[in-house]
């Protein structure tokens, strides 16, 4: 069994993450979501709609989707792919280059992240919306 392993905060769930979960799901047979909890979302200065509980509850109901565990800090990935077994690491190439050190515990691969589509360009354009 091949086991991929992302991480992501996932709010506002859209186009682009489904991509991005979709194709790190067909690079293996079981995939992991690390999930920014709310804490940490603070931490990586991201405010969200959904709380952590939302998120995971609607990151389980994605058919893509195997298992959703916790993130809660920067340094949790090395043991995070050691006890989940974890075969490849995936993240969108956004982050290109900056988890090159799970190399040395799985293999590492940044997945084009889809364009025109993000949690922020959604809040903005129903902001927009609003005023006008
Ligand atoms: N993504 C994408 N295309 C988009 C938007 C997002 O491919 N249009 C990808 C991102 O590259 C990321 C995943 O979807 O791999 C989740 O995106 P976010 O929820 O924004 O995650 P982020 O805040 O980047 O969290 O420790 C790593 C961090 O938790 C990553």
């Amino acid at each position: 069994m091949t086991t991929v392993l992302t991480y992501g905060t996932f709010d506002l769930l859209h186009d682009g993450h489904i991509n991005l979960l979709k194709r790190a799901k067909e690079l293996g047979d079981h995939l992991i979501v690390g999930l920014s909890n709310d804490n940490f979302n603070r931490l990586k200065n991201k405010e969200t709609y959904f709380s952590f509980e939302s998120r995971k509850m609607i990151l389980e109901s994605i058919r893509y989707v195997d298992l959703v565990i916790e993130e809660s800090n920067w340094e949790q990935k090395i043991s995070d792919v050691i006890s989940n077994k974890v075969d490849i690491f995936v993240m969108g190439d956004d982050w290109k280059g900056k988890f090159d050190f799970l190399q040395d515990y799985c293999k590492v691969v940044y997945l084009t992240r889809t364009e025109g589509i993000s949690t922020t360009k959604i809040k903005q354009d129903l902001f927009k919306k609003e005023l006008a």
